[in-house]
């Protein structure tokens, strides 16, 4: 189990998926419980017609966990864990960045026609949501 106060970018990685190749067009199942995903799912968004320079995220989670997946095109997710900060492009359908709770994000360089697949360990909460950067660091450091 993370804790949302101590957790670290270095517990963000990247999960290798399994994908099954076709000539007809590849598949990627994810299950959950463990299996591919270390909780169970209670929701997927995604994030489509992104404009161009657009920039998302720009907050914490105090118990959300995540994966994000570049479903088509590619992105950056810079995390920030308040002392230290990691940028990752994802742009590969089958790998997932795991964000733990308690994990600073920011989401930008969309390419177009990119979507942003994420599959989230809790419903949508506004309450779990840290919003100011300021807040964040204070939430991390008590
Ligand atoms: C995250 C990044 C990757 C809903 O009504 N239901 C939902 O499940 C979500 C996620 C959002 N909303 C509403 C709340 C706002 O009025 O949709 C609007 C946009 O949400 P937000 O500004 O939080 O969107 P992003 O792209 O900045 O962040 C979202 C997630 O909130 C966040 O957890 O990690 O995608």
């Amino acid at each position: 189990m993370n804790n949302a106060k101590t957790s670290k970018i270095r517990n963000c990685e990247i999960v290798t998926l399994s994908k099954v190749n076709n000539p007809s067009g590849n598949l990627t199942a994810i299950n959950s419980n463990n299996l591919d995903i270390p909780f169970t799912i209670q929701r997927v968004y995604y994030l489509y017609d992104v404009p161009g320079g657009v920039e998302r995220g720009g907050h914490g989670h105090k118990e959300l966990e995540q994966f994000l997946i570049a479903a088509s095109g590619s992105f950056d997710v810079e995390l920030s864990d308040g002392k230290e900060k990691k940028k990752v492009n994802l742009n590969r359908p089958y790998e997932a960045l795991h964000i733990v709770p308690g994990i600073w994000r920011e989401l930008k360089n969309f390419s177009s026609g990119s979507i942003c697949l994420v599959l989230a360990s809790h419903k949508y909460e506004e309450a779990d949501y840290i919003r100011d950067y300021q807040d964040y660091v204070k939430f991390k450091s008590i």
